[in-house]
C-alpha cells in the first residue's frame, strides 16, 4: 500500500541536539527526519515534513494535510498543552493524527501531564527519544494500512 505521511513539529524542535540534551537526546531534527524516511521508504510510505515555530503556520500544514496526506505524526512541542486553536484544527480534518513526543510527559513538570490534542488524535506515543517518532511511524503506517484493506497484513 503507497501512501504519504506528514512529520510535523511545533516551536523550538528546530534547536534539537543543541540544549537540554539530557531531556531531548543528541540527535538533530535532520537525523530523526532522515531515519524516519530511511524506515518509511523500506514501506513504500514517502513523507514530507513541516517545522513550524508559529502556530497559525502548524494548523495551515494540518489543513493541507486533508488533501496532501493519508496520516500525519505531530509534535506539538509546547502548544500540546495548551493549544486549542491546534486541537480544534486536528479535529477539523478526518486524517488520523499520532501525537508524538521525544520525553515522557508524564514524568515531567506538571504543567506539562495535560495535553488538549490528546482526545482528538489518534494515538499517543512519548517517552523513545528519536525512536518515538518510529513507534509513531510504525503504529501509523499498519493503521492505514488496515484502514485500506482490514484482511491485508501491514508488514
Ligand atoms: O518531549 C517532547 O517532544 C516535547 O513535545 C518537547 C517540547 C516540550 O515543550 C513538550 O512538553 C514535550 C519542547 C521542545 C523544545 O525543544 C528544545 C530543543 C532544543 C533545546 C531546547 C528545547
Amino acid at each position: 500500500m503507497s501512501c504519504r505521511i506528514l512529520v510535523l513539529n511545533g516551536p523550538n524542535l528546530n534547536l534539537l541536539g543543541t540544549r537540554e540534551t539530557d531531556v531531548y537526546g543528541t540527535a538533530t531534527l535532520e537525523s530523526i527526519l532522515a531515519d524516519v524516511r530511511r524506515a518509511a521508504a523500506e514501506h513504500g510510505v514517502e513523507i514530507y515534513d513541516v517545522q513550524s515555530n508559529s502556530e497559525g503556520e502548524l494548523i495551515d500544514a494540518l489543513h493541507e494535510a486533508r488533501t496532501r496526506a493519508d496520516g500525519v505524526i505531530f509534535n506539538p512541542g509546547a502548544y500540546t498543552h495548551y493549544s486549542l486553536a491546534l486541537r480544534d484544527a486536528i479535529a477539523s480534518i478526518s486524517v488520523p493524527v499520532v501525537e508524538t513526543h521525544l520525553s515522557n510527559v508524564q514524568a515531567r513538570e506538571e504543567f506539562r501531564h495535560t495535553s488538549v490534542v490528546s482526545a482528538v488524535c489518534l494515538g499517543v506515543v512519548a517517552g523513545f527519544g528519536a525512536d518515538s517518532y518510529l513507534v509513531a511511524l510504525a503504529a501509523l503506517r499498519r493503521h492505514l494500512a488496515h484502514q485500506a484493506s482490514p484482511t491485508a497484513r501491514a508488514d
